[in-house]
């Protein structure tokens, strides 16, 4: 028997209605992704793991070993390592072996940079032994490492295996190199690159996570007995999804690839693969693998399948005695969220678009008319100068100050929005200064990428590099974006990023960022790094006396140490009104539905249900009848 509360995991590296607008055609499914169908297509049981370690030691003050394959096909080693930090959290590491590599490697995998606080580093405990043991009836040993008083991580030899072990209770494609996809050719030039692998999650009930989607907060499941052949596994790609559904699994505009389970011993167990590529995930269901002999009843254990692109495994496992201390283990790692602003956790007000300055005016004195709290009033994208953000229309918003001033008076505040997308037109400055720098993100050819977006043709800044950022941060200086106040905070739209007429309307993969790194490999976490510069660049305005506000669509982990982040468009029916349920358990949704019109009823219970969001905010699109809370007679 397997120890309770564990997780396991096996490695398989490969070496190199208004409804009706939904598009699911525009999007890949597995079976035109090459990694995803190639991988799901391959036996997967915790046996069949081809790897075996080698030369297991301790350096560094972790475990390290050699993973070997018996295939053929194995290019170079692959070099583990294992550690252990306070509060009893594990992380286990596999990259190639470079250095012993031939040919030499004319590429190393990519590490997501910048999410991993200071202080969790600092937390790494000193491995200083190992012990070698034959573990119950095994027949072959296992290497054990000290986690914490409840807890051990052992590495089992043949089959390969890593597991957390709870002490007291005793139990322990077309591989061409050239891809296409609805007319878009991805020149994948370093070839194929995918990694997939098995984790259990034992003495499970169920399983949630990996926003983000709009359907039930339990992940049900997408193979085994019972489940229709075509289901998909649910997919980490961020991406802008125009009109989406309320009960689908199909994933949106952020990534968190984070599982957590709970079993009814009140334990939770908690994955993360740090990992920034494009990632589907299959919940495997009970007796999936029925040949096996397993008592799926007895065994109480959820078994699920990771695949991704690309990247190196970072995993961690986290373990505790209920979902919420998993959450701060993962937040430990990843970091706390942002202390808010006390004026956002109340009442937000925003359109697509507030018209004019005279609007603005208007809906502010009709909330005081009405006695209607609220705390916030938004601007969209039509408020700049023909799209250029950090600019402000002259003819619609001549006196931005004072429109400010006027609100701030009251304790109200403003927030504008302001998108990666930045206009192509030499006479824009910001354009001009990102060019000449060299700030863009490159096409395959080398040229700044050139995409189609709200202004029109447009480049995107390469928000991985922390000079571009920094550069970034500047521009929410008061003597840079001309016509902002004290009072004025930030909205980051459309940071997937979204390019209209890009493949899956998102950035090409083989688009190149700072040092060469392919789109592909860190693509869920363009808009994290967008929303961090623009943090950042608040908390320099303020001179470090002010907590930054902004709002971002897209998200990855370490997000909330940057802000809030929301569900994007949802419409205004009772299915989105109830699946913003558990879709807000992990962020915040527009209040009234923002597609559609919302009748009184509705639109009212979405009032009452929304007080209760973490973040509060009715919203709606251009095309949609006005609604402020007291156009509808009550
Ligand atoms: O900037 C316009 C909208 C915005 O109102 C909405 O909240 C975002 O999620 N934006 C998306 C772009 C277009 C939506 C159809």
């Amino acid at each position: 028997m397997k120890p309770l509360t564990s997780l396991l995991l096996a490695l398989l590296f490969l070496s190199s209605q208004t409804v009706l607008s939904f598009k699911r055609d525009e999007f890949r499914n597995c079976n035109q992704t090459p990694f995803c169908k190639r991988a799901r297509a391959r036996s997967r049981s915790p046996g069949g793991c081809t790897l075996t370690p080698h030369d297991i030691s301790i350096s560094n003050g972790e475990l390290t070993a050699t993973l070997l394959s018996e295939h053929e096909d194995q290019i170079r080693p692959l070099i583990l390592s294992l550690s252990v930090y306070h509060d009893g959290i594990l992380r286990l590491k596999i990259d190639e072996d470079y250095d012993h590599s031939d040919p030499p490697c004319p590429k190393t995998r990519f590490q997501v940079p910048d999410v991993i606080t200071p202080e969790f580093d600092s937390n790494k405990l000193w491995l200083q032994r190992l012990s070698t043991e034959t573990l119950n009836d095994e027949s072959s040993p296992s290497t054990v490492v000290y986690l914490s008083d409840g807890y051990d991580a052992v590495l089992r030899h043949d089959p390969f295996e890593i597991y957390v072990r709870d002490k007291q209770s005793g139990e322990e494609d077309g591989e061409n190199w050239e891809e296409r996809f609805r007319g878009h050719t991805d020149t994948r030039p370093y070839g194929p690159q995918s990694i997939s692998f098995d984790v259990s999650f034992y003495s499970a009930e169920f399983v949630s996570g990996i926003p983000e989607r709009a359907m039930s907060l339990a992940l049900k499941p997408t193979r085994g007995p019972g489940v229709e052949k075509d289901v998909e596994p649910y997919r980490l790609f961020n991406l802008d999804v125009f009109e989406y559904l309320s009960e689908s699994p199909f994933g949106l505009y952020g990534s968190l690839p984070l599982m957590i389970s709970h079993g009814k011993e009140g334990r939770s167990a908690g994955f993360l693969w740090l990992n920034a590529a494009e990632m589907q995930i299959d919940v495997l269901g009970d007796g999936w693998d029925a040949e096996s002999g397993i008592d799926w009843v007895k065994q109480k254990r959820i078994d699920t399948f990771w695949m991704s692109e690309a990247g190196i495994v970072d995993a961690f496992f986290f373990v505790g005695r209920g979902p919420k201390e998993v959450v701060r283990q993962y937040t430990s790692v990843t970091g706390r969220p942002a202390m808010p602003q006390l004026f956002s956790i109340a009442y937000h007000q925003c359109r697509w678009n507030y018209r004019d300055e005279e609007d603005v005016e208007n809906v502010d004195a009709k909330f005081d008319e009405h006695d209607i709290p609220y705390d916030v009033l938004w601007l969209d994208i039509d408020h700049t100068d023909g799209r250029r953000y950090f600019t402000w229309d002259s003819a619609l918003f001549p006196h931005p100050e004072e429109m400010q001033k006027k609100l701030a008076e009251k304790g109200r505040h403003m927030v504008t929005i302001v998108d990666p997308h930045i206009k192509r037109d030499d006479s824009f400055r910001l354009h001009k200064e990102a060019a000449e720098k060299g700030y863009y993100v490159k096409d395959a050819g080398g040229k700044d990428f050139d995409g189609w977006c709200w202004p029109g043709s447009s480049s995107y800044l390469d928000m991985v590099n922390p000079e571009i950022r920094s550069w970034w941060g500047d521009k929410f200086s008061y003597e840079n974006y001309v016509g902002s106040t004290p009072s004025l905070y930030i909205w980051n739209d459309m940071n997937e990023p979204s390019v209209f007429n890009g493949p899956e309307v998102s950035m090409p993969r083989d688009a190149l960022h700072l040092g060469g790194i392919e789109h592909r490999e860190l693509h869920n976490s363009y808009g994290y790094y967008f929303h961090m510069a623009t943090s950042n660049g608040l908390l320099k305005r303020g001179g470090g006396n002010d907590r930054p506000f902004v709002l971002s669509r897209a998200f990855f982990p370490g997000s909330q140490r940057y802000g809030p982040v929301w569900t994007g468009d949802n419409t205004a029916d009772w299915d989105h009104l109830r699946v913003s349920v558990p879709m807000i358990l992990t962020l915040g949704a527009d209040v009234g539905g923002y597609f559609g019109n919302p009748g009184p009823e509705l639109l009212v219970r979405w009032y009452q249900l929304g007080a209760f969001y973490p973040f509060f905010r009715g919203h709606a699109h251009q095309d949609t009848k006005r609604r402020e809370p007291w156009l509808f007679g009550y």
